[in-house]
């Protein structure tokens, strides 16, 4: 399938990359990847990273526009999005001709060619091995994109990371020289705003006599702690490991959006069938949601506090 995947990419002068809405680091990095990638092997191609951009990841390079109507011509490339409805993209259905390389969970079949791999850390990773399968040469800056993709999704080694996850990122470093300490600052530099606000959700969090935490962010507290609903988001990753938490969720209202955004994590109970059916999906372990009414997030407290229950009960 990698194989194949190449062939396509080497059929089309014009190349855009998508990957999913609320865009993260193994996103961009698994796009940017093999943006810069494709363009070292074929420099005459033209290649367009596409998504809505976050101010956080400002050490990747600009995304492209691209608003072409005619796309018979066009190869599109999805990376780390398992479903059609969160690509990144608004013209989806003007490319006739798509590719997906994932490592998520399978939702929709959305492309003529798809290359999934749930067990592996990252879509950084598959890119990884996508270069590898076909001999695809690149430089360090495609490496460290690669880097960055790999230690987030991974959080740093936590989970999904096999021996062979640290067999290839050892190679990579090696061979690229990768100034790690870099990278990290990058990655984990953050405003004391944010360490405040983290403050406050460890201080405010509620947990059931099941075992599942949440917290409900409203727009006042965002902007008393003068952060915005994405970083609100990604604090659910520091809440991983607590004796009487079995699965937790931050819950961060969007008003640009109209809507209340779940960040999921679990360490037991499987959580991504649930957020199924609230408009989101994701991994096993980690998933997100998205619900418009404070009725709706009660419903979706509800069920997850419910999914601990009955795995506490069965264990
Ligand atoms: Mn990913």
């Amino acid at each position: 399938m990698l194989k194949s995947i190449y062939e396509e990419i080497k059929k089309y002068d014009n190349i855009v990359i998508a990957r999913h809405i609320g865009v993260d680091p193994d996103a961009l990095g698994s796009q940017f990847a093999l943006k810069t990638a494709i363009l070292y092997n074929f420099p005459n191609k033209k290649v367009y990273a596409v998504g809505s951009k976050s101010a956080r990841y400002n050490y990747f390079p600009k995304l492209d526009k691209y608003e072409r109507i005619d796309n018979s011509d066009t190869l599109l490339i999805v990376v780390d999005t398992p479903d059609k409805k969160r690509v990144d993209i608004s013209n989806f259905d003007t490319f006739p001709n798509v590719c997906k390389i994932d490592h998520h969970p399978f939702i929709d079949k959305f492309g003529s060619l798809e290359y999934i791999d749930i067990n592996s850390s990252s879509a950084s990773e598959l890119v990884l091995r996508f270069f590898k399968e076909n001999n695809i040469d690149f430089l360090k800056d495609t490496a460290e994109y690669l880097y960055y993709g790999i230690v987030s999704d991974t959080n740093r080694f936590l989970f999904n990371t096999t021996s062979e996850t640290f067999r290839i990122v050892s190679d990579l470093v090696f061979r690229y020289h990768i100034d790690i300490e870099k990278l990290y600052k990058n990655l984990y530099a953050r405003p004391f705003s944010e360490v405040r606000f983290q403050g406050y959700i460890s201080e405010n969090m509620k947990l059931t006599e099941n075992g599942f935490a949440y917290i409900i962010i409203s727009n006042d507290v965002l902007l008393k702690y003068g952060v915005d609903s994405s970083s609100a988001g990604n604090m659910v990753n520091n809440y991983n490991n607590i004796d009487e938490v079995l699965a937790w969720a931050t819950i961060s209202e969007d008003v640009k959006n109209n809507q209340y955004k779940f960040n999921i994590r679990s360490r037991g109970p499987i959580i991504n069938n649930v957020a199924e059916r609230y408009n989101g999906g994701g991994h096993a372990m980690a998933s997100g949601a998205r619900v418009n009414t404070m009725d709706e997030v009660e419903l979706l407290i509800n069920d997850l506090d419910n999914v601990c229950r009955i795995y506490r009960e069965e264990e």
